[in-house]
């Protein structure tokens, strides 16, 4: 009821207003937030303005409101139930569940940053409960023609270590499509991953889910080398993006 008074009396007068837009058809986490819903969850998105994206909102907290919200996952790995090793089209599309683990999308990552500036945030966690995280103070992807080609701004260290720093400036590389700067190695399928691969990896967030200390596989797992080495799959992973 509340909704139809508000749609039949209050919207025609706030037509046009960026508020009504941000509300109905949100780009990011951000505008969920501003709208008033600041409780983490699955909210819908419109990246390119148009279809509609469902996407995973961290505000900070599971419920209530938080000061360190608004963030928007665009990975998340956190129980082995996804299959990562995915080809080039999935990885531009996005795949997974979005309660769950998942990949938000290249395109959908090149649309979201065209149109404004984010920082990239990646919280990582090991199997006894310890959390730390890496900070990129800008976070974007060109477009597809441009092999989605990542740059990331100054790093702040949270614990984890400048694992990504290799990731800059690379394309985005699958199995079934070689654009790493490795010449004689296609990385994505020596690694078992998809991600911006450069000769390859310090980092494999969207490797094989290792279940942590392995010891007999190398940095095919979702390792992050600065903080755990490349033989240590770390329970959680979510890579989240917030504009600036
Ligand atoms: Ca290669």
């Amino acid at each position: 009821m509340r909704n139809r008074i508000f749609l039949v009396l209050v919207l025609p007068l706030l037509l046009g207003s960026s508020s009504v837009s941000q509300y109905l058809f949100p780009t990011d986490c951000s505008d969920v937030y501003t709208t008033g819903r600041k409780v983490s969850g699955v909210y819908t998105i419109f990246p390119t303005g148009g279809a509609p994206v469902q996407v995973y909102c961290d505000m900070g907290c599971e419920e209530g409101q938080a000061k360190d919200g608004r963030w928007t996952v665009i990975q998340r790995r956190m129980d082995g139930s996804v299959n990562f090793y995915r080809p080039w089209e999935q990885y531009r599309k996005g795949f997974g569940n979005k309660y769950g683990e998942y990949w938000l999308g290249l395109e959908n990552l090149y649309q979201l940053t065209r149109k404004r500036k984010y920082e990239l945030r990646v919280d990582l966690q090991d199997f006894v409960g310890v959390k730390v995280y890496a900070l990129y103070s800008s976070f974007s992807v060109e477009s597809e023609v441009d092999g989605y080609r990542l740059h990331l701004g100054a790093f702040t260290d949270g614990g984890a270590g400048n694992s990504m720093e290799a990731n800059n400036g690379q394309k985005f590389s699958t199995f079934d499509k070689d654009q790493d700067t490795h010449e004689t190695v296609n990385c994505a399928k020596s690694y078992l991953g998809g991600f911006w691969y450069s000769n390859c990896h310090h980092a494999n967030p969207n490797g094989v889910y290792l279940w942590g200390k392995d010891g007999t596989h190398y940095a095919i797992g979702n390792v992050w080398l600065h903080w755990k080495g490349y033989d240590y799959g770390l329970k959680f992973i979510s890579m989240k993006i917030r504009p600036v």
